[in-house]
């Protein structure tokens, strides 16, 4: 038996698709390789696999997994276990349009936090600036940039922001991850338009995408490196977050909530609570508290 080492680009329902040295080998898991019977959410795009590519004849076996160093992930629609979008990638592109969608930072702040569980390193990609202008999402530039969190703006109409968005992918692993219908796929039509990608249309009354890309899929780029483009999500739960770890992701709290009176304050109806008073003097962003307030209100009312 002669095993080699791959890794998963998609996988659909009957198949994982495993790149082994440049060529893709189909492949199913071995019946009882998992010992909790479930497979469901178990082999991630982005996964290294150990596989046997002639275990039977129309498709190798998957026997191992290999440890991730990195992963972007969420509840399973249970929420009982956790489903992993995508593993073993460096950066991870939040992507958000201006318009159509309207940018909303309560999904970003989600991303960020996700991010940082999973130990990928964070961008956020703000595009069809097309149908505004840059001063609208300046504040939101600052804002994310003063906390150490890049931004950059693109537009697939103008080609803005074309060059800056390559130079973050060639030579690196990452993923797009974002609402349905900001435009993830078009940005990598613009970049690579010999790839089959599907674009959508954006629903003309809501402005909501139509869920065009249905599946986790990694292309590798011509000039090195991996991206993977992702199915839209509607909103991002965040998997086994005990609600008095959620001060610890929001890192302009950090230095500020040690000098709380009590010393497990949730900074929401505890007096002498500092993050509230930097709140009010404006150190700390109104729209991140607001963030940080609905997070928690979702994490205590699922217990
Ligand atoms: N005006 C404008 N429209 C854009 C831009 N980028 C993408 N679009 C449009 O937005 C719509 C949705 O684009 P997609 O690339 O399918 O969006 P997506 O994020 O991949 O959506 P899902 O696959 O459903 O998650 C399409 O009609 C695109 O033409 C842009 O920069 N400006
Ligand atoms: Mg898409
Ligand atoms: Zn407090």
């Amino acid at each position: 038996m002669r095993h080699t080492i791959g890794t998963v680009l998609k996988r659909t329902k009957s198949f994982y698709y495993v790149d082994i040295e440049g060529d893709v080998q189909l492949c199913r898991i071995k019946g009882n390789l998992f010992q909790n019977g479930s497979t469901e959410h178990t082999v991630a795009v982005g996964d290294r696999v150990e596989v046997d590519p002639s275990a039977s004849e129309d498709a190798g076996w998957i026997y191992r997994i290999l440890p991730r160093f990195s992963q972007l992930s969420r509840p399973s629609r249970e929420g009982r276990m956790e489903q992993v979008i995508v593993s073993n990638i460096e950066n991870l592109l939040i992507v958000a349009s201006l318009k159509k969608p309207s940018f909303r930072s309560g999904l970003v702040d989600r991303f960020l936090i996700t991010a940082q569980r999973g130990n990928l390193q964070p961008t956020i990609i703000i595009n069809k600036l097309d149908l505004g202008n840059p001063e609208e999402v300046k504040p939101i530039k600052d804002l994310y940039e003063s906390l150490g969190v890049p931004v950059i703006f693109t537009s697939t109409k103008t080609r803005e922001g074309e060059e800056t968005l390559k130079g973050l992918l060639v030579n690196h692993t990452s993923v797009l991850s974002g609402h349905s219908g900001v435009g993830k796929s078009s940005l990598l039509k613009m970049l690579f338009p010999d790839w089959s990608i599907s674009i959508g249309k954006v629903n003309q009354t809501t402005h909501k995408g139509r869920h065009t890309t249905t599946l986790a899929e990694m292309y590798p780029l011509p000039e090195g490196g991996y991206v993977v483009d992702t199915p839209g999500i509607r909103e991002l739960g965040l998997y086994e977050m005990e609600p008095e770890e959620l001060g610890q992701y929001f890192v302009e709290f950090e230095n500020i909530q040690q000098a709380c009176h009590f010393k497990a304050c949730t900074h929401i109806h505890e007096p002498k609570c500092e993050v509230k008073k930097a709140v009010e003097a404006g150190t700390i962003h109104m729209a991140r508290y607001e963030s940080y307030c609905q997070i928690l209100r979702s994490l205590t009312s699922n217990v």
